[in-house]
């Protein structure tokens, strides 16, 4: 089949639609190759993967056969899978977002360091889909040099790419489709017009750099010097706390009594920089509660933290925080917030934060199995922390990724010694791992501790393990 007959093809089988479509750049396009819909088509299919291979090794420009093609979900994947068949190449796929647990790589296969790897992709706007790509592979080891896509729409991406040092190979280009389309009379009048003028204008799209991957990397510093660097108050006085009394252990009293939970806070107190509460499974809870919670906690030096996980809008919120039987914004030092309302929740809680130079702990990730709060949604709520400084003190997640500032104290639940799960989803992992491996400042306990027979015994584990942890790493 030669790039005519191919394209041809694919306009029978509505790859080629013309119309008005906004590209992933969020430039609008009168011309749109969706070429999702070959994989109704596995004949074309497979000679799309062989008419690609043929581009990079019979040009004579690649160096020699790679040791991996890397197929991207979802388009390039049944094209990179052909390839690898019909060549006998191994694949690699990389994620589109790293798994948050299980193996939670971001590049699945079986590869070594310094493989090389062909990088499969459907088409080409900018190039900045291939960097992400590459950005990727590189990150774990591997190198690139080719790029092989079936359509360059020539925006910018072949000179993009080359700058990083890599070779583009296309098929065939968006004017060799619109010539072939022109030729056979699929193509004409103002339509026609319309998507010339559109590539003679976006020609060059400039692309920045891609954003660096989600890494997981220490902090360097101790929590003296980052309660120098916090801007929200409750931020400062708990890096300070920790720092003095020596404790990065928090408990959560998961107790519906409160006269458990008084019995609790009073036996651990010493040990631990945070006591966390769900205020409204308390059966008995009366004003009493808090009053005297607040008395064992200025007596043992930890801060109060009410799990009420806020997700509602900003004037809902406002209620939920400042009235109701609880009043929350009256003794809690700190309180979570969910983002699935957008930023504008914060708006709700800047009168009661006040009342306490209180601060919120934004929910970045979560231990739960199956937990939604992964990827893109986890970098919004990074971002969400950035922006809002004064409000918010820290967030609560799984790991500290790059963009994580020294300025939030990250807590982390779900941690144990010596479980895995529990049957209803939550899922554990060790003080040693959480602090040293995934480098937050936190460890929040529950049943490790409260279920235990000896409560106090166990917090001067779970504080032992998780302070030594924080002490063996390397700081400035
Ligand atoms: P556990 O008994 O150690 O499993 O208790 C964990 C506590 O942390 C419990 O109060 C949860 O509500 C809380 N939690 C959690 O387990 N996972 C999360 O992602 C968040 C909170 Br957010």
């Amino acid at each position: 089949m030669n790039v005519q007959e191919l394209v041809l093809k694919l306009n029978d089988i509505d790859a080629v639609k013309l119309g008005e479509f906004k590209l992933k750049s969020g430039i609008i396009s009168p011309i749109y190759i969706d070429l999702r819909v070959t994989v109704s088509s596995p004949q074309l299919l497979a000679s799309i993967a062989e008419m690609m291979y043929q581009k990079v090794y019979c040009s004579g420009t690649a160096q020699g056969k790679p040791s991996l093609v890397c197929g991207v979900p979802y388009t390039a994947l049944p094209i990179a899978t052909g390839m690898s068949i019909a060549h006998d190449i191994p694949m690699v796929v990389r994620r589109k977002e790293a798994k948050a647990y299980g193996t939670k790589q971001l590049i699945e296969g079986r590869f070594k360091e310094g493989d090389n790897v062909l990088v499969v992709e459907d088409l080409v706007t900018s190039g900045a889909s291939v960097l992400e790509t590459v950005r990727d592979l590189n990150s774990v080891g591997l190198t690139v040099t080719d790029v092989v896509v079936l359509l360059d729409r020539q925006q910018g991406a072949r000179e993009t790419l080359e700058k990083n040092g890599l070779r583009l190979h296309s098929v065939f280009t968006m004017e060799e489709l619109i010539n072939t389309l022109i030729e056979s009379g699929k193509l004409a009048g103002k339509t026609l017009d319309l998507v010339k003028a559109f590539l003679e204008a976006n020609r060059n799209v400039t692309v920045p750099a891609p954003a660096p991957a989600p890494v997981v990397v220490a902090s360097n510093k101790r929590f003296e010097e980052r309660a120098k660097i916090a801007v929200n108050p409750m931020a400062t006085k708990l890096f300070n706390l920790m720092a003095s009394k020596k404790t990065n252990l928090a408990v959560a009293a998961d107790l519906t009594n409160k006269q458990e939970i008084l019995n609790l806070a009073e036996s651990i107190g010493s040990e631990i920089c945070v006591l966390k509460t769900h205020i409204d499974i308390i059966e008995d809870y009366d004003q009493t509660f808090i009053s005297a919670l607040e008395a064992i906690a200025s007596k043992h030096n930890f801060l109060i933290f009410e799990d009420r996980k806020f997700a509602d809008i900003g004037n809902t919120v406002k209620y939920q925080f400042e009235n109701g039987v609880y009043q929350i914004s009256k003794w809690a030092h700190m309180v979570t917030v969910h983002g699935v309302a957008g930023s504008a929740i914060i708006e709700g809680f800047k009168d009661g934060l006040k009342q306490n130079g209180s601060g919120l702990l934004l929910l970045a990730q979560m231990s739960s199995k199956g937990s939604m709060c992964v990827g893109e949604y986890t970098n919004q709520m990074i971002e969400m922390a950035n922006n809002n400084k004064e409000q918010v003190m820290g967030l609560i997640c799984q790991e500290r990724l790059q963009s994580m500032t020294d300025n939030l104290v990250l807590m982390t639940p779900g941690v144990q010694f010596n479980s895995t799960g529990d049957k209803m989803g939550q899922q554990y992992n060790t003080p040693e791992y959480i602090i040293k491996e995934k480098n937050t400042d936190i460890i929040i306990v529950g049943r490790g501790i409260y279920q235990n027979s000896q409560p106090k015994t166990e917090a001067i584990k779970y504080r032992a393990a998780s302070w030594n942890a924080y002490e063996s790493k390397n700081f400035n």
